[in-house]
């Protein structure tokens, strides 16, 4: 049996977090498949009862142990490991500052978009994704300017709030029907820092659910 397990599936930005913390950190895990979209397992009342109380993933399961949030699975793993760690009371403020923010705001918004206009069919209401894309566009220019200044969200080291906001970047821009990287050179150039970090693997070679069935 792996020493991690995590609850996760392909198409999910928020597993996405911490299947690649995982990875880069060289953990032995493995993936446990949600079937969200065919069957919703998420919402039955024995994955609440038995899972996740809040009907989602990520789930990771560590000995005796059950996390959810993965803001909170970071920070989990990066004590843990001593990696992608913030340093120092003003650094690990600055990266609950941007984990919240991204929770919230950068995927916040993006989830639900990508989910509205691609996953979902008919596609969401008009109003309700001119509505998100707005909220995107402003996140996003906020994003990437602060990655004007500095390779990293924090400054020279990539840490667990790089790997909390990367969460839906790296997904086809088909998806999302505009091509964040190229909107954004700053937002560019850091996916392909950490891309370029050892163990780095993209969110459908990680996890399970990619494709889904037509
Ligand atoms: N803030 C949570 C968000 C988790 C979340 O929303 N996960 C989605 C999948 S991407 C989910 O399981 N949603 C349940 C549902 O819509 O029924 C985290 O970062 O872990």
């Amino acid at each position: 049996m792996a020493e991690y397990e995590l609850y996760c599936f392909a198409q999910s930005g928020n597993a996405y977090r911490v299947a690649l913390m995982l990875n880069l950190i060289g953990a032995d895990w493995r993936p446990l498949f949600v079937d969200f979209f065919a069957k919703g397992v998420q919402r039955t009342a024995e994955y609440r009862e038995n899972i996740n109380e809040m009907g989602e993933v990520p789930v990771l399961v560590h000995g005796s142990k059950k996390l959810t949030q993965s803001g909170v699975i970071l920070t989990y793993l990066a004590e843990h490991s001593q990696k992608f760690l913030p340093r120092g009371e003003d650094e690990r403020l600055e990266a609950l500052r941007w984990i919240i923010f991204d929770n919230q705001k950068v995927n916040g918004y993006l989830g639900p978009y990508r989910f509205l206009r691609y996953l979902v069919k008919p596609p969401g209401p008009p109003a309700v994704l001119e509505f998100l894309k707005g909220r995107i566009d402003n996140t996003l220019g906020i994003l990437d300017k602060r990655l004007a200044a500095r390779p990293y969200i924090l400054g020279s080291a990539p840490t667990i709030a790089d790997l909390s906001l990367v969460a839906y970047l790296y997904y086809p821009a088909e998806e999302f029907g505009f091509d964040i990287a190229a909107e954004h050179k700053n937002i560019a150039a850091w996916l392909n820092r950490i891309k370029a970090l050892p163990n780095w693997a993209h969110p459908y070679d990680l996890m399970p659910g990619h494709p889904l069935p037509q």
